[in-house]
């Protein structure tokens, strides 16, 4: 398997579905084109330094990449125009019409999308339902379909004057991950609709944010995956999911380790947790139910009286209740694009009442018998069926005065009984802005070691920073599938 093979296979899953992003209408650039005139209006701003920048130039934008060190001049006239710039890795014409990799149906742009790198992972309904065909990358031959679209979205950077390098990670917060929405927009000229997109979802996550930094007793969140083919535990701890538990009021279990080959140490660093999410790959048969997940991480015939509460309070989550029909889930496929849904999901598994309307999107609880709902192609265009997540409103979030500290209601008491009431609210409030500020400030420096370091990473993510889930997802072979246009 060739390494673009496994990072096109990557970036279907985790940039599946990142824009929403709408065409502007046909630029009269490349018709007729006047010296002077801005025929870029809408444009974006960066605000969380995710790793990408663009100036303008009335008919052209240099786009930079700065993970990848790519850049790209993007321009609306009919041909390539006469600039001399250094560095530049393709020249494009916008917008462009047809692409290979991204799901990009939230845009209303089904048609743009021309190859997949594996349509059997496509979560959302409608773009199942449009069958696009693999997307076949076969090393520079000129069979390749990467001749047949203008751009490939891709993970990881090739030497291809039609790639473009996606680079969002987990090593970006949630905000800055959701920020390369921008990125792909800027070359659908699709800047005003990904702006208002991003600052909707942007003023949910922070408002929620801010909500949650009243939670007085933060509860311990441990993001776990097991690695069946190593036999060892992870305690996952990128910058996505720290600043997220986090932001939704909680406290993440970090250790030194992030990796576990000893049971009795796994145990014993997340031996606090209120609760835990499991993110091993959901394929896995080893691990694929409540009961063997007990048994892997040494629960399952166990002294009740020294079971962590996690365990005994049941109160084991997984990512995997949107899955399609072949059993790819599409939190993999979806969640990068819509942190303010994560968000609220890790708010409500600790805090149901918060908001008692809103049932988690992605997150079910593993120890129930819950089932996972699946996101089928019949389900396109029935607005009563299973819609991606992708569609869902961004929903409005008031300033609020959730009493995160007192029982809310005789039943549901349980989801205080660990908070000790004689603790200071204040000071332990206090302690979280704090945290989050440490949060900031790490994204700060984050941002800054990007735009200054020497040998910027190339790659999305790399394999080892996702435990189990690519690493095996990524094994699977690409189809060769014939190539035709889907009109
Ligand atoms: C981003 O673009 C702006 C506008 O052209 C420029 O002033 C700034 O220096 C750029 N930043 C980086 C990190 O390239
Ligand atoms: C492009 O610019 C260069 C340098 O300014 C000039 O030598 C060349 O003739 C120009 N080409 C066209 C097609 O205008
Ligand atoms: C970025 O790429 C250019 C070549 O396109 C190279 O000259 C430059 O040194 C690279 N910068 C970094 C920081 O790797
Ligand atoms: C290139 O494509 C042709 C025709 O599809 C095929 O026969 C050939 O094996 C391919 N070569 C490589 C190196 O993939
Ligand atoms: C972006 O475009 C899509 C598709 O046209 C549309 O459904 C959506 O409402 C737009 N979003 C915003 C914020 O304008
Ligand atoms: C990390 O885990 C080990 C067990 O492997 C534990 O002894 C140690 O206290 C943990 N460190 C922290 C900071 O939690
Ligand atoms: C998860 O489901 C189990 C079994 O139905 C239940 O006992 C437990 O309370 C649930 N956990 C939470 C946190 O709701
Ligand atoms: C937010 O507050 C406004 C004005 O007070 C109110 O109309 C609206 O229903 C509230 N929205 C939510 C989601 O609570
Ligand atoms: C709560 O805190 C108080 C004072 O810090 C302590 O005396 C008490 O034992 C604690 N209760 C529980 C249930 O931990
Ligand atoms: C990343 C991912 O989910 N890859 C899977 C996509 O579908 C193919 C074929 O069904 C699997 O083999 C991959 O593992």
């Amino acid at each position: 398997m060739s390494l673009t093979t496994a990072t096109t296979l990557f970036l279907i899953v985790f940039l599946g579905g990142t824009v929403f992003v709408d065409s502007a209408p046909a630029g009269d650039c490349a018709t007729s084109w006047t010296e002077g005139t801005d025929y870029f209006p809408d444009k974006v701003s960066i605000d969380y330094f995710s790793g990408f920048n663009v100036s303008y130039h009335n008919y052209y934008k240099i786009v930079t990449n700065n993970r990848a060190n790519e850049t790209y001049l993007l321009y609306c006239t009919l041909t390539r125009p006469n600039i001399s710039l250094t560095n530049v890795k393709s020249y494009l014409q916008v917008p462009v019409k047809n692409v290979a990799s991204l799901d990009l149906n939230m845009l209303g742009l089904d048609s743009a999308i021309q190859y997949i790198a594996n349509p059997e992972n496509v979560t959302s309904p409608c773009l199942q339902k449009a069958k696009k065909s693999s997307f076949v990358d076969s090393g520079g031959n000129n069979s390749d379909t990467s001749n047949s679209v203008d751009v490939v979205f891709s993970s990881d950077s090739k030497d291809s004057d039609k790639y473009v390098t996606v680079s969002r990670g987990n090593d970006l917060s949630p905000l800055q991950k959701a920020e390369w929405i921008k990125f792909v927009s800027l070359f659908f000229n699709g800047e005003k609709n990904a702006t208002d997109t991003f600052n909707n979802i942007q003023e949910n996550y922070n408002c929620n944010t801010q909500n949650l930094i009243m939670a007085a007793n933060a509860k311990n969140i441990a993001w776990v995956a097991y690695n069946s083919v190593a036999k060892e535990w992870n305690l996952i701890n990128d910058l996505y999911y720290t600043v997220l538990t986090l932001n939704a009021g909680a406290m993440p279990i970090l250790n030194a380790s992030r990796t576990f080959s000893q049971l009795s140490s796994f145990q014993s660093a997340i031996s606090h947790a209120y609760l835990i999410i499991d993110l091993s790959l959901i394929t896995d048969e080893n691990i694929n139910t409540y009961d063997k997940w007990l048994k892997v991480i040494g629960y399952y015939s166990y002294d009740r009286s020294s079971l962590p509460a996690f365990v005994e309070k049941r109160r084991v989550y997984r990512t995997d209740k949107l899955l399609n029909k072949l059993g790819y889930d599409d939190w993999s496929a979806s969640s990068g694009a819509r942190p303010d849904l994560v968000l609220r999901d890790l708010i409500s598994i600790q805090y149901p009442t918060y908001e008692r309307e809103y049932l988690p999107t992605w997150l079910e609880n593993f120890s129930a018998s819950d089932t996972s709902k699946f996101l089928t192609e019949e389900n396109c265009g029935i607005t009563s069926a299973v819609q991606s997540p992708l569609f869902a409103p961004i929903s409005r979030c008031n300033a609020s005065d959730f009493p995160f500290d007192k029982p809310e209601t005789s039943t549901r008491t349980s989801h205080n009984e660990d908070v000790n009431s004689s603790y200071s609210k204040k000071s332990k409030g206090l302690t979280s802005i704090i945290l989050v500020s440490i949060g900031a400030l790490l994204l700060v420096v984050i941002g800054l070691a990007f735009l200054l370091k020497k040998k910027v990473r190339s790659k999305f993510i790399e394999m080892k920073d996702e435990p189990t889930l690519q690493m095996t997802q990524t094994e699977g072979e690409i189809r060769i599938i014939k190539v035709e246009e889907n009109a």
